[in-house]
């Protein structure tokens, strides 16, 4: 689902991610990628045109560009976008409550998957709402398509309405609401005729349909493999039909995405549900957010923004950040750390001022007795020991035990572990995985 376009824009969020520092040329390339992805995903050219436009000049706007983390603030701007393009909230169905009869039309082309869809979503509604649907066969063109709703109607245990005595649309229509009225039926959803292509036949029997029925939804199914095609389907239909929403049917096949991204810029019609199977469950509610973090491959990469955005002291976590990627992070630094520790009060502050550990390590973890002893090791050494901690030979060790009352061992624990902090702290701007390392080190400050 959706396979291609999510790898291609999983792999430039990552590229960018990984970025310490982002200038406007890192911007338009990563914009330009994203440009062509998109096309390739058969996404309307004039969505793709102002999805590329509102990102970029959100992107290489002052505040991103020197916030602390513009990498992570591009990836988010990357991703609201592409929420905003698949419809920013969730669109629930709009029915009415349970004591009073709703009505549900589904339309759409010939093997779009309106009768799979109307059984799926007659289930969903009886299972996930409480409802008690009525499924209704209005498509009396196809000779087949009344027995092919009785099927699916027994397989989700929804009872069905059928007249085989007529060839009128309107008529059954009106029968089932009658029927589920005296049945104490509160849904009643109505499967209507497909054609291959659309015509005025099918358009003026659906507007009459539409208006024996007075729908409180007008849904289309369109099948997402269809792409670009599906979203003109979806327009000239609610041209005529004045849609509620559309679902996307067959999102489970190898569909590059086109229709789900532009359908809502095109046609202002929220995606209400997807289509995932031929069975039964294979209906999925459609939630933007969550479409667009699965597109971009990108769960953790969003929190660690919103917490980089909580950052009070950006100045001085930037500064901070740079040393520990560049590896000039030196033991008047770690120094420089504990002062500051103390002068805001906790360990938990300093920790906090890091970009992404915020949350994540607890004061519990910190031993300040230990913490105590190296900050007196620290400070028992000259400003050019301080500086480069790799002149310190064993002489030099001694002196500094004895200087700070503690001892040569303790000295040496300190130089071994501040060497490998640095070194993760090197990685760490690379790879996720070391940011944990770098935890369990500070947890053992
Ligand atoms: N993989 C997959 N197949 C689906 C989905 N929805 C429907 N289908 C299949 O698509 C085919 C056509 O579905 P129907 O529900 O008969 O489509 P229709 O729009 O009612 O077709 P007509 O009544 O002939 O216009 C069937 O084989 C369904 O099983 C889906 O979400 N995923
Ligand atoms: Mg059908």
């Amino acid at each position: 689902m959706l396979d291609r376009i999510s790898n291609k824009l999983s792999d430039i969020v990552r590229q960018v991610s990984g970025k310490s520092s982002i200038t406007e040329k890192n911007v338009q390339d990563a914009v330009d990628e994203i440009k062509v992805a998109l096309l390739e995903a058969d996404v309307n050219l004039r969505v793709v045109r102002r999805f590329v436009n509102h990102t970029i000049r959100e992107a290489t706007g002052e505040a991103v560009l020197r916030s602390v983390s513009p990498a992570q603030q591009f990836v988010k701007i990357v991703h609201d976008r592409m929420v905003s393009l698949l419809g920013d909230e969730r669109q629930d169905l709009e029915l009415k409550g349970p004591d009073t009869q709703s009505v549900i039309l589904l339309a759409g082309l010939q093997g779009s998957g309106k009768t799979t869809t109307a059984a799926k979503l007659a289930a969903h509604l009886k299972s996930r709402e409480n409802r008690t649907p009525l499924l209704v066969a209005a498509d009396l063109v196809r000779p087949a398509a009344i027995d092919q709703l009785e099927v699916l109607g027994e397989q989700a245990g929804i009872p069905v309405y059928t007249d085989r005595s007529t060839k009128d649309p309107v008529r059954v229509v009106k029968g089932a609401l009658k029927e589920a009225k005296s049945r104490g039926l509160n849904t009643v959803l109505v499967d209507t005729s497909g054609r291959l292509q659309i015509d005025e036949d099918l358009m003026a029997e659906l507007e009459k349909v539409r208006k024996v029925a007075d729908p409180q939804e007008v849904l289309l199914v369109a099948d997402a493999m269809t792409g670009q095609n599906a979203v003109e389907v979806a327009k000239t239909f609610d041209e005529r039909m004045d849609l509620s929403g559309v679902i996307l049917s067959k999102f489970d096949s190898d569909t590059r995405g086109g229709a789900a991204l532009s359908l809502k810029s095109v046609t202002g019609k929220p995606i209400k549900f997807i289509g995932v199977g031929e069975k039964m469950e294979d209906l999925e509610p459609f939630y933007p957010d969550r479409m667009a973090s699965r597109i971009l491959g990108m769960g953790d990469a969003l929190s660690l923004v919103e917490k980089a955005q909580e950052t009070y002291d950006e100045e001085e976590a930037v500064a901070l950040q740079k040393k520990m990627r560049s590896a000039t992070f030196t033991l008047e630094d770690y120094l420089d750390q504990f002062q500051r520790m103390r002068k805001m009060g906790s360990v938990q502050s300093m920790l906090e001022m890091i970009p992404g550990l915020k949350g994540q390590i607890s004061e519990d973890d910190i031993d300040e007795n230990q913490m105590k002893h190296e900050e007196a090791i620290i400070l028992s050494m000259t400003l050019e020991e301080r500086k480069n901690h790799r002149i310190l030979g064993p002489p030099r060790r001694k002196r500094i035990a004895r200087g700070s009352g503690t001892s040569v061992y303790e000295v040496t624990r300190l130089l071994k572990k501040f060497d490998k902090m640095r070194q993760t702290m090197k990685k760490m701007s690379k790879n996720k995985k070391y940011q944990n390392q770098m935890l369990s080190q500070l947890g053992g400050m």
